[in-house]
């Protein structure tokens, strides 16, 4: 029986050593000491030896049981700290890398003009006015004196929200807005996004205006003119040439075009001037009594111009945009330039 535990010690001390992970460790815990172990089936064999045999054979029972457990202790120990240490490795981070830098963003090439003109503006005494983009048809068309079958008011033309509800076509209905609230003198500029029924490769359904007002005793056609000048100069540069030509405005008498020599040709003719040499950037005029009449001003009192323009058009003239399309699309790649 000697024999039997030297061999099982050794045995047992050789598979230990050898095991692979916890599992097996368990596993020969399980063999050895378990209820149904090796070393407990020799126990029970105790009985069977001579009553002088039995206290020492007993003592080496113990001690063999003792060295397994403390055996299997030390490698289920040992084994624990090479996991901790090999997830430790594996999961290191290292603190003192750079962290990744998060982009920051540039403002749209539409937000850049509407700053840089309303700038211009506030340099002219002029300050920013705002109205919702939802609107009366009143503010929209009717004290601005389009007639009731104008082909504006129109379904094809006009989103309507419901019967005198639609999305405002223009910024007009902010200067309406503003003359109903305050007397001359008025010196505004109303930025913002207008909506028509019309969508192709050189129109979109939501676009960018700015319109302007200038109201007060003895405003002419030459203030008009003046203003709109020194406005295209500071924007396109001083050297740039300006033109009015006729035009007609349901709202506006006169009402006058307002041409800048080309800046992709300077003049000469190319494509983006169809060989005119001239671009059209802004519509003007006096703003016609009958829409002082609307909003309760003395037409023999006072007088006034009005002017509004297409942000999209100028920023691509102003950026050489182009497609239109790259104004709607988002694409960080393109807004970056700017
Ligand atoms: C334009 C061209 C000419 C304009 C007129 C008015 C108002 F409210 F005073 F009558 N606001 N905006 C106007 C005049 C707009 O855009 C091409």
């Amino acid at each position: 029986m000697r024999e039997q535990l030297e061999q099982l010690k050794n045995d047992a001390l050789v598979a230990i050593s050898s095991a692979v992970g916890e599992e097996q460790l368990q596993g020969i815990r399980v063999r050895l000491l378990g209820r149904k172990g090796e070393l407990t089936a020799l126990m029970k064999g105790l009985g069977s030896l001579s009553p002088e045999e039995r206290p020492s054979v007993g003592q080496l029972v113990n001690t063999v049981r003792d060295e397994l457990e403390s055996g299997l202790e030390a490698a289920l120990t040992a084994e624990r700290e090479r996991v901790k240490n090999e997830r430790l490795q594996s999961e290191r981070i290292d603190v003192t890398l750079p962290g990744r830098k998060s982009q920051v963003g540039t403002k749209h090439p539409i937000t850049l003009i509407v700053e840089e003109v309303c700038e211009i503006f506030a340099g002219l005494g002029f300050s920013v006015a705002e109205g919702p983009e939802i609107e009366h048809d009143w503010y929209n068309f009717e004290a601005l004196n389009f007639p009731p079958e104008h082909p504006a008011r129109d379904m094809q033309d006009t989103f309507f929200v419901e019967n005198d509800l639609l999305l405002r076509t223009h910024t007009s209905p902010v200067q309406i807005r503003t003359m109903l609230k305050q007397k001359p003198p008025v010196r505004i500029i109303a930025p913002g996004t207008v909506y028509r029924c019309d969508s192709d490769a050189t129109h979109s359904p939501m676009f960018h205006q700015i319109e302007g007002l200038m109201v007060d005793k003895g405003i002419t056609f030459g203030d008009l003119k003046g203003i709109l000048t020194i406005f295209t100069n500071q924007l396109f540069g001083q050297k740039t040439g300006v033109r009015l030509r006729p035009s007609f405005f349901p709202f506006t008498e006169p009402s006058a075009e307002v041409d800048i020599a080309c800046v992709i040709c300077g003049g000469k003719g190319c494509r983006v001037c169809k060989n005119s040499g001239w671009l059209e950037i802004l519509g003007a005029g006096m703003v016609d009594p009958e829409v002082y009449r609307h909003v309760n001003y003395d037409a023999e009192d006072i007088s006034g111009f009005a002017f509004g323009m297409g942000i999209e058009r100028i920023a691509m003239l102003k950026y050489g945009i182009n497609d239109m399309r790259l104004l709607f699309e988002n694409d960080v790649r393109f807004l970056r330039q700017f």
